[in-house]
């Protein structure tokens, strides 16, 4: 008689661990012309010929704004606890500044009270990039008073929801901000201007600190804590020079954001590359560190791709990709970052709040979608986070990218990065065979 073949263990996660999704405003949202609500840069960026894939815009998007009931019953229906969304600043003040449109605000408290009541913790994002016009006809991130304003709305928001939204994260990904908007130029505003570029990654970040402070003053409970888009950086070869290349390389792409919050110092490195003339360099005020640094809760982790760079500088693909080209496939790079950030930066609680690839999903004619890619993604994501976890990283929950095919920026539509697929033309949702996994892997809190 065969004896039965040895069934795997399961990877058990915590008790507690937060299991979610995420999303952002612009993304999903639509109704951009509903309840008061301002142009953001990235209605012009759109709109603009020749800037997004099919010129495709945000403006019904995933129609949300109407949908979101049905969109809360999805939630549901998959046990998530937590939901990550962000909210529109141009629909809480149109220009950027003054007085506040109750009706944007109704929408966001009905969306937190929905998830209440529906047993799931609100995790609300203050900035995902869709800068009030307004704002950036007056010079937008470069201009210091931006970071000012954003303090403004930051306070309005906590006043007027705070008692309904345990954790906030302030701005989203700046390194996307920085490198698309100023870089390349791909994203809006489309500048393309390296000086510029690290001048406004100071004010984003001062921007950060002074809505952690906003928080505090407003004596509102909740945690707060800042959302980076981290990528380990590995040299492409064992040459001294790809070292040391790869070491100036995690500065940009890694310590530039998580220096000045967790230490109160740019780094060293960077700061010298840049050059002592540099706008970021001239930009920083006495005691703006101090502000940057504010202790806050938690860190907010994005991890999508690993960057192999070689000894002159440059990057090279070392691991498959994705329907992403910017994305290679490398889940111990998941394991790589967080055990790095707990390492170099102390025991700061960790969430995940984005982690996630686009695939190629199609509606069959039985009306199924069977994104098996993405299964085998998160599944090898997540067990990487185990490991980070049994190596004592406090990772306390995680949020897949994305709950619903969405607007992916300069991509449009053509990138498919949700757990629900969404049927465009007749904004149908439809779990995809990802999101069946993904409810038995929270119902079991286990792989
Ligand atoms: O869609 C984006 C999101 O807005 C920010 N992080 C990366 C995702 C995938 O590109």
């Amino acid at each position: 008689m065969s004896m039965p073949a040895p069934q795997p263990t399961p990877l058990r996660f915590p008790p507690h661990f937060g299991w979610g999704a995420a999303t952002s405003a612009y993304q999903i949202e639509g109704a951009v012309k509903e309840d008061g609500r301002g142009e953001s840069i990235w209605d012009t960026f759109s709109r603009t010929p020749g800037r997004t894939r099919n010129g495709d815009t945000g403006d019904v998007a995933a129609d949300h704004y109407h949908r979101y009931r049905e969109d809360l019953d999805l939630m549901r229906d998959l046990g998530l606890h937590s939901y990550r969304f962000s909210i529109a600043w141009p629909r809480i003040q149109p220009d950027g500044t003054g007085a506040p449109n109750q009706r944007g605000l109704d929408f966001y408290r009905r969306l937190v009270d929905g998830l209440h009541e529906r047993g799931i913790a609100p995790m609300a994002t203050l900035f995902h990039w869709d800068l009030p016009q307004a704002l950036q006809d007056a010079g937008g991130w470069e201009a210091r008073d931006t970071a000012h304003r954003f303090a403004d709305y930051a306070e309005i928001v906590f006043r007027a929801l705070g008692d309904r939204v345990p954790v906030w994260l302030t701005i989203n990904e700046p390194k996307t901000v920085v490198q698309n908007g100023y870089l390349s130029g791909h994203h809006a505003p489309g500048r393309q201007d390296p000086d510029a570029a690290y001048l406004v990654a100071h004010h984003l970040h001062l921007a950060h600190g002074l809505a952690v402070r906003a928080l505090r003053s407003t004596g509102v409970d909740g945690r707060i804590g800042p959302a980076f888009n981290l990528h380990p950086c590995y040299p492409a070869d064992d040459s001294p020079d790809a070292a040391a290349a790869t070491r100036l390389h995690d500065g940009y792409e890694n310590r530039l954001y998580l220096d000045p919050v967790f230490t109160g110092h740019y780094p060293e490195d960077v700061l010298a590359d840049l050059g002592p003339g540099s706008r970021l360099a001239r930009g920083v005020v006495e005691g703006d560190l101090a502000i940057i640094s504010s202790p806050v809760d938690l860190l907010a982790v994005q991890y999508y791709t690993p960057i192999y760079v070689t000894a002159d500088g440059g990057t090279v693909r070392r691991r498959p990709t994705s329907e992403a080209r910017w994305q290679q496939i490398h889940p111990e790079g998941m394991y790589d970052i967080l055990t790095r950030v707990t390492r170099d930066y102390g025991p700061v609680p960790i969430t995940v709040t984005e982690n996630g690839l686009p695939t190629r999903d199609t509606l069959r004619p039985d009306g199924t979608v069977d994104d098996l890619g993405r299964i085998a993604f998160l599944r090898e994501h997540l067990t990487a986070a185990h490991r980070a976890i049994a190596a004592g990283v406090p990772l306390e929950s995680y949020h897949v990218w994305s709950l619903l095919d969405n607007f992916e920026w300069a991509e449009g539509y053509d990138q498919r990065w949700g757990l629900v697929y969404v049927d465009y033309p007749t904004q149908r949702r439809i779990p995809k065979r990802s999101a069946h996994w993904y409810r038995g892997v929270i119902a079991d809190n286990a792989l």
